[in-house]
């Protein structure tokens, strides 16, 4: 029975039906009764598996198919009315034909199969912040997964109330999981989504990277606020106060380490905690008091499993003990428990790997996936922020963006201002990781590590950036770079990085309330070797130098490539990006 009196979400609702003609159609309400009755479902078809429920209760595992197991950006669009609208960075479709290609791949795609019918919420219900969503699809992992990732069932749609048109429409098909007919399409200005031919998270839970950063971005820019794709977190002093970074990293590149850090023994002993509101998306706006706020539009976290362990994160392995789906990771046998590559040195005899074939781990062949995921509600975890919830969100003091770069890029440094600061963003190269199907290790341009999430013309995403930071005035957080990923010339990690990067945010705070010196070098301000606290650590402040070198041959390399990334946006790139590389390039001469 339909949820909602509404007659938008219901005409839409009648159209889909009418296009995919499903068997039935089942509204999802929340209830746990209804939930309840979907895993028994899932269980009994084969589509998950129960797991221990002493060790793991309310845990379930699933394995998708071995050809959809990564974002797919060659086969993402953006299909705005204008191509130019979509932007360099962006595959774009026209609309009406996408419409009409997709149409007839989702015309009777649904027969034999249900309907869910997903209304949710992004962000905290009754919160201005958040949005609305409702999603069709005909999977009940899809729903199950929106359970934990989203606040789903009737009260999203009350919150939309009875005459609203503003909620994104997100239809989802798995049709065959036919690789060669995959297709992730957004229409920004219909408010739509239209996704076929996937099982895998990012190209399925349409309310993460589809709505709240590609859809998302565009409504920022339009009605004056950002999406971002960045972590929340919070500082805790000895006093009590707490101070919030939100931090763009690429995929796989730390963000849900970082959100949920342990602070090393130096600050521990002294009262410093930290609190996690947010480990991938966060959504920004100017509050009534001038500063920046934001919230986490999410519930759960859809976390990358291997290197997760009880030293590297404990926190997110806790997240994951209870009611959490595993997505394409060792299956134990023995214990029907799960497992995967850096959980410990221990590897399962008896098991099964990703694809649900007897694994031998002696062979050397991994047994999870290196984008094998964990879906865990955000309540879960130990360290979830006592803001998590609160529909004003927080104030953020430091904007932070890094990626993996082996050399070029510094451990830290800081923008000499808001302008600088969107350049260094706009600047942000990352080599690729498997969150997304294609090479591994290659260094890419990712500006704010939104190169495959922004929904509309790059250029017009600084430009908004840069308007921002304007609106904001001295108010605007202060905008940093930072590197945990430099290796030494046999290729290893240089800084020890998880719980020690907080030594990093510290000098960053310190900075933020004006307490802490900095030197100026070509790219911006770095901090004097001696205030990065190494207090307990096996490592020098030699090490800590090299780790702050800027190479200035190796920045003459990097200005050329953003010379040359930059040529990519024609008029749209805001001259104001120009005038800050030339002054890079004076700087570096
Ligand atoms: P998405 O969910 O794809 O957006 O990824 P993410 O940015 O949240 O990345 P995540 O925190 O899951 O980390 C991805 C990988 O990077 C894992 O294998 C981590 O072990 C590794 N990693 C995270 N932080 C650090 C760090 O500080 N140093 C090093 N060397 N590796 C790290
Ligand atoms: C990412 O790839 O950045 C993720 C996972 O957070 S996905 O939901 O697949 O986008
Ligand atoms: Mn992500």
């Amino acid at each position: 029975m339909a949820l909602t009196k509404n007659q938008n979400v219901l005409n839409w609702v009648d159209e889909v039906v009418a296009l995919t003609k499903p068997d039935q159609v089942v509204w999802i309400d929340g209830s746990e009764e209804q939930l309840k009755a979907l895993r028994d479902q899932a269980l009994a078809s084969g589509e998950m598996t129960a797991l221990n429920e002493e060790k793991l209760p309310g845990c379930l595992l699933h394995r998708t198919a071995v050809n959809d197991v990564a974002r797919v950006e060659h086969r993402t669009f953006i299909c705005s009315q204008d191509e130019k609208d979509a932007g360099p960075t962006n595959n774009w479709w026209d609309p009406k034909e996408a419409y009409t290609k997709l149409g007839e791949m989702f015309d009777g795609v649904m027969k034999g199969r249900t309907m869910y019918v997903i209304p949710y919420s992004m962000g905290p219900i009754g919160s201005v912040m958040s949005k609305v969503g409702v999603e069709v699809t005909d999977s009940i992992y899809v729903v199950l997964n929106m359970d934990i990732m989203t606040r789903m069932g009737k009260a999203a749609l009350d919150h939309l109330g009875p005459d609203s048109n503003d909620f994104v429409r997100g239809l989802h098909s798995k049709a065959d999981i036919d690789e060669e007919k995959r297709y992730i399409c957004h229409f920004p200005e219909d408010n739509t989504i239209w996704s076929i031919n996937s099982g895998y998270g990012g190209n399925v839970l349409l309310g993460k990277k589809c709505f709240a950063l590609r859809i998302a971005s565009y409504q920022g820019k339009n009605e004056g606020w950002m999406a971002e794709h960045m972590l929340i977190l919070g500082v805790e002093n000895p006093q009590g106060d707490v101070r919030y970074i939100a931090a763009a990293f690429p995929s796989a590149c730390g963000k849900t380490n970082l959100a949920m850090l342990i602070p090393p023994e130096v600050y521990a002993k002294q009262g410093y905690k930290v609190w996690t509101v947010g480990d991938d998306i966060a959504w920004l706006r100017k509050g009534e008091d001038g500063r920046l706020w934001a919230i986490n539009p999410e519930n759960g976290f859809f976390g990358v499993a291997p290197g997760t362990n009880e030293k590297s994160n404990p926190n997110a392995l806790a997240s994951t003990r209870k009611g959490t789906i595993f997505t394409n990771v060792v299956h134990n046998l023995d214990d029907n428990t799960v497992w995967w590559e850096g959980l410990d040195k221990n590897p399962p005899q008896n098991a099964l790997n990703w694809k649900g074939e007897k694994w031998d781990s002696s062979t050397g062949e991994k047994g999870a996936h290196p984008n094998s995921r964990f879906t865990a509600p955000a309540v879960n975890c130990p360290c979830i922020s006592s803001e998590f919830n609160n529909p004003k969100g927080v104030p953020i003091s430091a904007i932070v963006f890094g990626g993996r770069r082996a050399k070029t890029a510094p451990l830290v440094y800081q923008s000499r201002d808001w302008q600088h600061g969107v350049f260094v963003g706009s600047i942000m190269a990352s080599e690729t990781t498997a969150a997304a199907t294609g090479a591994v290790g290659v260094v890419r341009r990712d500006p704010m590590a939104m190169l495959p999430f922004c929904g509309y013309h790059m250029g017009d995403y600084f430009k908004h950036w840069l308007e921002m930071g304007e609106k904001l005035g001295d108010k605007a957080p202060k905008i940093f770079n930072v590197n945990w990923f430099r290796t030494d010339d046999e290729g290893h990690f240089i800084w020890p990085g998880f719980g020690d990067n907080m030594r990093v945010l510290m000098w960053i705070l310190d900075r933020c309330a004006g307490k802490a010196d900095a030197v100026e070098t070509p790219i911006g301000y770095e901090p004097k070797a001696e205030d990065i606290n190494i207090e307990g650590l096996d490592l020098t402040i030699d090490t800590v130098r090299d780790l702050l070198n800027v190479d200035k041959s190796l920045w003459k390399e990097e200005a050329k490539g953003i010379h040359e990334f930059y040529g990519k946006f024609g008029d749209r790139l805001p001259n104001e990006l120009q005038d800050e590389l030339a002054a890079l390039e004076k700087n570096l001469d």
